[in-house]
């Protein structure tokens, strides 16, 4: 066995914390004593151990002179837990190898530096690409403070996300949409415009039955509902939609664009729908108006201070439009079905005016393609943008 071969076992169990740690990262991590795997960890849930802490509580034997493998540089501060760095100088560990820094103002390099100090063996950015990887939601948001935005649609291979009639029941399978209920469980946010609500009166909940992929508590800090992000600069939305009914199920927010004090120069329906939407269990946010629509930098903002790291973003074409112009979009994943459509009239998965010059288009950057059933899922990264 080789440092790759422990930096990869890191790796998977990582990966078994995701959906359930956020706003904080996913880590893995493994002890290696002679050769022999002796401890193995990762962060279960939000608030819960540290991954170095649950290898370390795994032993069975003394670690003293043994290499920690770990995803991410080990934490020097006092948060929720007590340091790692204090653990592992404690067990005696004496070899640590890292794979991604931790771009955390309150770590960032000291972790690594608190051991070197110490004596410990440090080996840093051991395939970090790989570990970085892991924590592209984590990076985004301890660094900016906004939500890292996936925008997900599924389309026809002719481009369209409706018939000319606006039927979009199912463009894709079964197993995509299985699939799109597992990257609903790993965001902190679904977001979608009030057209998609009028249109189809989504729920926008997370429903996994029967896929055999809920793998740990359902309820609890770490695994919580998204929250549902209705932008709605109007407040149109109708008080007997699904998503109204069901707001004290799951937790809804819906932003219009308008004065943000109460009683200025709001008009009194407004005010009064306020007050019942509120009264059914609905955060209504006003904010700066963009162009017409609500700002949806400032919808960032405020989703990024109320500890929404991410957000799937599963709008129409005038939202996705909206979204792609602010520079909010980090990653669009797209699902491409068997079918098509046709007709000048059928929607597209992004709308607005559209560029004039080629060079002017958004730029994406491929990571994935995968068949799912019959349909191809592209994911890409965005480029250039925000
Ligand atoms: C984790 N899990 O396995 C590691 C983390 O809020 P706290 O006290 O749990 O600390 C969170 C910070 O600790 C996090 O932002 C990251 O910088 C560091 N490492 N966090 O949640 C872990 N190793
Ligand atoms: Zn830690």
């Amino acid at each position: 066995m080789t440092d790759r071969d422990y930096m990869e076992r890191a790796i998977c169990l990582a990966k078994k914390g995701r959906g359930y740690t956020n706003p904080n990262p996913v880590v893995g991590a493994v002890i290696v004593r002679d050769g022999k795997v002796i401890g193995e960890g990762y962060h279960r849930i939000w608030g819960g151990l540290h991954a170095e802490r649950e290898a370390i509580a795994s032993l069975r034997e003394s670690a003293r002179g043994a290499s920690l493998y770990v995803t991410l540089e080990p934490c020097c501060h006092y948060g929720k837990t007590p340091p790692c760095t204090e653990a592992i100088l404690e067990e005696k560990i004496t070899r640590v190898v890292i794979g991604s820094r931790d771009p955390n103002p309150k770590v960032s390099g000291r972790g690594a530096e608190i051991l070197r100090q110490a004596g410990v063996e440090v080996v840093e950015d051991f395939m970090r690409e790989e570990c970085d990887r892991l924590n592209p939601v984590f990076f985004h948001y301890i660094t900016t403070g906004t939500p890292y935005v996936i925008m997900k649609y599924a389309m026809t291979a002719d481009g369209k996300i409706a018939t000319k009639t606006g039927a979009s029941k199912w463009i894709t399978g079964e197993k995509s949409r299985a699939v799109v209920h597992g990257m609903r469980r790993n965001c902190m946010g679904i977001m979608a415009g009030i057209g998609t609500v009028l249109a189809d009166d989504p729920m926008l909940n997370v429903r996994l039955e029967g896929t055999g992929d809920i793998s740990g508590p359902s309820e609890g800090p770490g695994r919580r509902d998204p929250v549902r992000i209705i932008c709605d600069s109007r407040l149109r939305i109708p008080e007997d939609s699904r998503i109204c009914r069901t707001a004290k199920e799951y937790p809804t927010i819906i932003a219009c664009k308008g004065p943000g004090e109460a009683g200025s120069a709001r008009d009194t329906a407004v005010e009064e729908k306020r007050r019942r939407l509120e009264a059914a269990g609905i955060r209504v946010v006003f904010l700066p108006d963009h162009g017409g629509s609500v700002d949806l930098k400032a919808l960032m903002r405020y989703l990024g201070d109320l500890g929404i790291d991410s957000v799937l973003l599963e709008g129409g074409g005038e939202l996705n439009d909206s979204a792609l112009r602010a520079g909010i979009v980090r990653e669009v994943k797209v699902f491409v079905a068997p079918k098509i459509f046709g007709g000048a009239e059928a929607r597209t998965p992004v709308a607005g005016l559209g560029v004039e010059a080629v060079e002017e288009a958004a730029g994406l950057k491929l990571q994935e393609v995968s068949r799912v059933g019959d349909d191809i899922l592209l994911e890409y990264v965005t480029q250039g943008i925000g």
